[in-house]
């Protein structure tokens, strides 16, 4: 390891003074990359299914496609596989649960029932890996939701049993604010619509304002505690035609309320750039919570790379100075691979985002464009796709003790042959 080490060092203070050039600091930019917390999601080890003790299956506009061998079965399970792969990613993060991972013994315990006691287990890991809590209601793969509509429903007591869950849920991210002495952000995200040729696109979506605001009145839950997000999005399986909870709603909607819109980066048309939104929306929102995701076609929550959309959201926030107004979460699920894998390469896909942003010379950038100068901006933009990215983020690794390159992929092999072929 020394003479790696050695090596990163080397190759890290001639990237220093290639950033330094044109005026990065690449010690601020580690730090900074290192601080900025991401949650991660906890569907990702068990493809969606839930640990709540109902038969459910999983529905309403979530799909996690492929059958690789090692789901977490229980909340044990998830537990390790989570425990494994926080040692392989270099930086903070917190968690995000979803209702439908509490635990509740054996007994049946209904969604519009749970308190924070049935997340006991989680919360005693999650205090001892240091990570803080993050939380959203499950208002899908429920019989409640199989209608296709849940908060928007025709039907009074869907919506009343919806509305319940949501207002306890949101106690439940309050208990977890308090025991980790951190606010805990609640998204909530509804799979309502229709499949084909809406015939009323405007009932559903005044009952859900006026669900969404029932959910919201409950004054025992204080707001500085429990952060409330919305997640809108353009179509979902299902509900192809007509998406009651849609962007343009939720951009409103959040708006009017004082709450967080949430992006999730698979809820836009393919052609859409997300990144051109957030200057938009930011500037009239403290706050936006965004879902690193990627749609292949459609919302198809392949595992997040570090790709040219990816860049641009982080590029986006940092050119911004709005990287701390941003929530960071992570919404993808593939069956298909090794489950730890995909988290590995998604939160380190994201975090080397993050980097690669912090590391841009956006101030030489800024001042050629001011400055009529488009021809240098050009050019210097091509230029920093080839500043030495790899050496700082090696050197990220190394003060973060992971493996820089991909020899995780050894830790996971190992955990693979030792723990999930045996499930
Ligand atoms: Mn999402």
């Amino acid at each position: 390891m020394a003479s790696s080490e050695e090596t990163i060092n080397v190759c890290y203070q001639e990237a220093q003074a290639t950033y330094a050039k044109w005026g990065v600091d690449t010690e601020m930019a580690i730090d900074k990359a290192l601080a900025t917390p991401i949650s991660l999601h906890c569907w990702q080890t068990d493809d969606v299914r839930g640990f709540e003790n109902l038969q459910n299956t999983v529905g309403g506009g979530t799909l996690a496609t492929g059958n690789y061998p090692g789901r977490a079965r229980n909340g044990d399970e998830a537990r390790a596989d989570l425990t494994q792969v926080l040692k392989l990613l270099p930086g903070t993060h917190r968690l995000n649960l979803h209702a439908s991972y509490a635990e509740t013994g054996g007994l049946k315990v209904d969604r519009d029932a749970l308190t924070v006691d049935h997340f006991s287990r989680w919360i005693d890991w999650a205090k001892s890996q240091q990570v803080a809590l993050d939380f959203n209601p499950t208002y899908f793969s429920h019989p409640k939701s199989d209608s296709g509509f849940t908060l928007s429903s025709p039907d009074a007591s869907i919506r009343k049993f919806w509305i319940d869950h949501g207002q306890i849920c949101r106690r439940i991210a309050q208990a977890f604010a308090t025991k980790f002495n951190s606010p805990s952000v609640i998204n909530h995200w509804i799979p309502d619509g229709l499949k084909d040729c809406a015939a009323d696109r405007w009932s559903p979506r005044k009952r859900l304002i006026e669900s969404l605001d029932a959910i919201l009145q409950d004054n025992s839950v204080d707001r500085s505690l429990c952060i409330d997000a919305v997640e809108g999005k353009l179509f979902g399986l299902g509900s192809e035609d007509y998406t009651v909870g849609s962007n343009e709603f939720y951009y409103s909607y959040t708006q009017s309320r004082g709450i967080v819109p949430c992006l999730d980066m698979g809820h836009f048309h393919p052609t859409e750039s997300v990144a051109d939104k957030l200057s938009s929306l930011m500037l009239f929102h403290p706050k936006i919570l965004m879902h690193t995701s990627r749609p292949v076609r459609w919302d198809s929550d392949h595992v997040v790379i570090f790709n040219d959309d990816l860049r641009a959201v982080f590029l986006e926030l940092t050119r911004g100075q709005a990287l701390d107004r941003a929530i960071i979460a992570l919404d993808f699920f593939d069956a298909s691979i090794n489950r730890l894998s995909a988290y590995v390469i998604g939160t380190r896909a994201t975090r080397q985002a993050i980097l690669y942003a912090l590391l841009d010379p956006s101030k030489k950038l800024q001042s050629y464009e001011v400055g009529g100068r488009v021809a240098h901006k050009l050019a210097l933009m091509e230029h920093a796709k080839f500043l030495p990215f790899a050496a700082v983020w090696n050197k990220l690794c190394l003060q973060a003790e992971v493996h820089p390159g991909i020899d995780w992929l050894k830790d996971v092999e190992k955990y693979e042959h030792a723990v999930l072929s045996l499930r």
